[in-house]
């Protein structure tokens, strides 16, 4: 840049958050220039994806003053803060792989968080290459018979069938580490150079590779976000009844319950009970759903101890 930024106040200037590493920012103005900023004090709800106003502070520097109104935000917490994932993305993508193995329960709690901040998932089966690609898909048959789109792919291979999803979204990949995601990303965003874990050392030690949020664009309507792997995903922020709702599947039964304030946890003459005990709900759902509860129940009975 050329010309000298002035003591004086300047003007606030509009930008895309596109990459967030801690609580330092990387921000693209309208003229495509970017600008690396921090925020005021301890500040940390800035997430990629944010459009912000933010105040020039030298060359190339800045610092966010506003963050502009969010159509979505997707985020995680545990009992002491929110988790900042991505805001104003139309489309959650859970990648999971045969190796390393996926945790059903992650998966079912990211699908919790997309029904509860309304934003549409889409679950990637990757490294549809290795052998025990078959297994992981019957694995993921409850989650195609509840409705959620499922498709499989290799990173490695052909991505042709993730594509056509992906235009006109912003899309944020999420899943545990390893499963490929900045693989994917370095596939559909040519130059993207998104580090990938390329030993299978680093995956059994469960380092992440990925370590900051970053926002790609695949062309000018679709953008991609990556994330790093996540290994944990409390969703203390819902409540019990939100959290009942986010498993779409339990929504039927909800308010048939013996108690008006039955938690489907233990309360006789529960309604998701029976409907799980005749085959109605799976099992693995029932029981992600009581973990969600017990957690923030065991939060929130911390905070008033
Ligand atoms: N066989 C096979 N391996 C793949 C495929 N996609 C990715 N991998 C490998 O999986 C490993 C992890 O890939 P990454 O893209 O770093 O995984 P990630 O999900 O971004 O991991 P984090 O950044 O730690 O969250 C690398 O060794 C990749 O080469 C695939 O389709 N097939
Ligand atoms: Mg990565
Ligand atoms: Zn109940």
């Amino acid at each position: 840049m050329s010309s000298k930024t002035p003591r004086a106040q300047t003007p606030l200037t509009e930008g895309l958050v596109v990459a967030s590493f801690g609580r330092s920012y990387r921000i693209k103005l309208p003229d495509g220039t970017s600008l690396e900023c921090s925020t005021r004090g301890k500040r940390s709800d800035i997430a990629c994806g944010d459009r912000v106003t933010i105040q020039h502070s030298g060359d190339n520097s800045g610092v966010v003053e506003s963050i502009l109104p969010r159509a979505t935000l997707l985020y995680r917490s545990d009992a002491h803060k929110q988790k900042l994932i991505a805001a104003n993305v139309t489309q959650v993508v859970i990648v999971v792989a045969a190796v390393p193995s996926f945790y059903d329960d992650l998966v079912n709690r990211c699908l919790a968080a997309c029904e509860h901040g309304g934003i549409a998932p889409l679950i990637v089966l990757n490294k549809s290459d290795l052998p025990q690609s078959d297994a992981a898909w019957e694995a993921l048959a409850n989650h195609r018979a509840l409705g959620y789109r499922v498709i499989r792919l290799s990173a490695k291979q052909d991505i042709a069938a993730l594509t056509p999803l992906l235009e006109n979204q912003t899309s944020v990949l999420v899943g545990q580490s390893g499963m490929g995601k900045s693989t994917l990303v370095n596939r559909l965003v040519p130059g993207a150079a998104s580090r990938v874990a390329e030993t299978s050392l680093a995956l059994d030690s469960g380092k992440h590779t990925t370590t900051g949020v970053v926002l790609h664009h695949i062309n000018a309507r679709s953008d991609l976000i990556d994330s790093p792997g996540l290994q944990v995903f409390g969703l203390h922020h819902i409540s019990p009844e939100d959290t009942a709702h986010a498993f779409i599947e339990f929504r039927p039964w909800l308010g048939r319950c013996r108690f008006r304030d039955c938690t489907h946890r233990m309360e006789p003459g529960c309604a998701i009970d029976k409907a799980c005990s005749e085959g109605k709900i799976a099992a693995s759902r029932l029981v992600s759903y009581r973990t969600l509860i017990e957690e923030a129940l065991r939060a929130k009975a911390r905070r008033y101890d």
